[in-house]
């Protein structure tokens, strides 16, 4: 087992805390597939990513209806639980409770972290910034970790913000005590130069879901953050 609240060695129950040292040495941060489906089976696509070495799985799906996000939902929390991997759920708070999930992922338009928390107190609570002052905030309304993006361009995000670039991100590990995942355009192209930057931990989605070979491009990634 890696970090997750698994069922697995350790004995874990859900109503421990998670521990914010399950967020210490995550690398590879990955996704539920989203719209690069393509007919293919999602677990299948998640079970890829994890045999090569995801750390954390998010469930990310735009389009779906809550419905079936909760179908899927429960299929990756048994899968990640198993796995001993952190399983995410973005924006819905109620389906990350629903589920059990290790944590919620929110952004700056969600629900803000001071009204999660008391749902959310030994769970992990994430959230996308953007800027200095965003990550600031973050802090102060007392984050478990932060997604810091985008980093370079991508398509994945129609609406994105202004990339942050790689000065930015290297000047993270001076402001930024807790976790910060990189996110954005980030790829086997593209990791040499976070990792250049101080930046060990990298969330990645359309590079690992157009790979041909899913687990051996999470392999390669992983590789590279450590
Ligand atoms: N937030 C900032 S960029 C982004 C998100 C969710 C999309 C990242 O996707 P990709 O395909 O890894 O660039
Ligand atoms: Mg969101």
């Amino acid at each position: 087992m890696k970090g997750g609240s698994g069922n697995g060695e350790g004995g874990k129950t859900q109503t421990e805390r998670i521990p914010r040292s399950a967020l210490t040495n995550i690398h590879l941060y990955c996704f539920s597939p989203g719209s690069f489906l393509k007919g293919r089976d999602p677990i299948e696509i998640v079970s890829a990513q994890i045999r090569g070495g995801a750390d954390v799985i998010q469930l990310r799906e735009k389009d779906m209806s809550r419905r079936a996000k909760l179908e899927l939902g429960m299929k990756l929390r048994e899968l990640t639980k198993s796995e001993g991997v952190l399983f995410i759920v973005n924006d819905d708070i109620d389906l990350a409770i629903i589920l059990d999930a290790d944590g919620v992922h929110l952004g700056q338009e969600d629900i803000p972290i001071r009204f999660a928390r008391p749902l959310m107190e030994k769970k992990i609570i994430g959230i996308s910034t953007h800027s200095l002052e965003q990550v600031e905030m973050a802090i102060e309304e007392g984050a478990d970790y932060i997604g810091i993006g985008p980093v370079f361009e991508t398509a994945t995000k129609s609406d994105r913000e202004p990339l942050i670039g790689l000065d930015f991100l290297s000047r993270m590990k001076h402001v930024c005590p807790i976790p910060y995942v990189a996110i954005g355009g980030i790829g086997k192209d593209t990791i040499g130069s976070l990792v250049e930057a101080g930046c060990h931990r990298a969330a990645v989605i359309s590079d690992i879901m157009l790979a041909p070979d899913i687990e051996k491009r999470c392999d390669e990634l992983r590789r590279s953050l450590v």
